[in-house]
């Protein structure tokens, strides 16, 4: 995500690198930061105060993001992607899609090796919200793939589905990552809606999913040793800072993660060390932090198959396929049009 130079009047943009790639702009520089500004103060005036997850992901915070994908402790991504490897190739061919959507695709390296598999792909739409990282993607898979047609779309996934471009023959939506546990329950029920008008009745949803396990597990996943997972948390101050003129100091803040079991959720917080006053000029702001007080930055639903189910269903959509890596650490389902 970039505020970009662009005036507002300019949106929205659209850059040609060439033939084969298009990155279409949807999130404005002036769009993108009233949207922030709205945001940001709500979260910081509201109890419990509480900032959307996709500010996380400015440059920065996609690399700490990848960096956090190598962790020892962060085993989503290594267990999503022996789950691809191991079934990806079958399903590819099974379903042979001539497009890809691919939503919150960031660096989008998960996604090569089943376009390579399917051999049918003419078209990959990535859509996500940091836009250098989704120029660079797009232009790196049009390199990789010469004849594939790239389609980015830097747009807000919750807000900007409808620009996903018309079908062009069979369309397969993919969404890796578990990112959708990222959402609140009803924040995701209207995301699934929005995906499933995505899909033509032979499309196909692909979906990441970590799934409920021991606390103990899933806690140093979001608290590594290293502090990568801190840093990640902390990088949302940064950004409010670059993008408001504010004066937080990330530093002033202690990245905490807990484990809600009942509501089977991972939480990250960030909380005050000590008393402070904070200053956020682009929004006229002053908000003032005790010691111990608490920002609530990010939710990561954990899931079941039961519950996948449900979820699916009331979005119109029937689960076809539940894969799982050989430790039933995470879940990759093929879901389609509900008859
Ligand atoms: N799919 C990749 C990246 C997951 S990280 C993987 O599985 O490894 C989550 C990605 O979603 C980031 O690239 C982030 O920029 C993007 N993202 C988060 N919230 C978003 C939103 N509201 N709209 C669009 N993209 C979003
Ligand atoms: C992108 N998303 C699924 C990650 C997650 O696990 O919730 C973001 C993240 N937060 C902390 N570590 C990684």
């Amino acid at each position: 995500m970039r505020a970009g130079n662009s005036p507002a009047s300019a949106w929205p943009r659209t850059a040609e690198r060439d033939a084969s790639v298009r990155v279409e702009v949807r999130l404005g520089a002036g769009m993108r930061r009233a949207a922030l500004a709205d945001d940001i103060r709500h979260g910081l005036l509201t109890r419990p105060r509480r900032l959307p997850p996709k500010y996380f992901y400015d440059a920065a915070g996609s690399a700490l993001f990848e960096r956090i994908t190598r962790l020892p402790e962060y085993y989503l991504t290594r267990a999503e992607r022996t789950i691809l490897a191991a079934c990806g190739p079958s399903l590819m061919r099974a379903m042979r899609p001539r497009e890809i959507v691919e939503i919150g695709a960031g660096t989008a390296t998960k996604i090569r090796p089943l376009v390579r598999a399917a051999r049918t792909v003419r078209r990959y739409v990535p859509v996500d919200v940091d836009e250098a990282t989704t120029t660079e993607a797009a232009e790196t898979l049009a390199r990789a793939f010469p004849g594939l047609r790239v389609h980015g779309l830097v747009a807000d996934f919750e807000r900007d589905l409808a620009h996903v471009p018309p079908p062009r023959g069979r369309r397969l939506v993919v969404f890796f990552g578990s990112t959708i546990g990222n959402l609140e329950p009803p924040a995701r029920r209207r995301f699934l809606h929005d995906v499933r008008r995505l899909l033509p009745a032979d499309g196909r949803l692909l979906l990441g999913l970590d799934l409920m396990k021991d606390p103990r597990v899933l806690h140093a996943a979001y608290d590594d040793a290293a502090g990568v997972t801190a840093a990640f948390n902390r990088n949302v101050l940064r950004v409010i800072n670059h993008e408001l003129d504010a004066d937080l100091v990330p530093d002033a803040f202690r990245h905490v993660a807990r484990v809600d079991e009942a509501a089977a959720r991972v939480e990250m917080h960030l909380v005050a060390e000590r008393p402070q006053t904070v200053r956020v000029d682009a929004l006229d702001l002053t908000v003032r932090f005790a010691e111990g007080d608490d920002i609530w930055t990010e939710s990561s639903y954990k899931f079941t198959r039961p519950g996948v189910e449900t979820m699916l269903a009331d979005a119109g959509l029937g689960l076809e396929r539940w894969l799982t890596d050989p430790e039933g650490r995470f879940s990759v389902v093929v879901a389609g049009p509900a008859s």
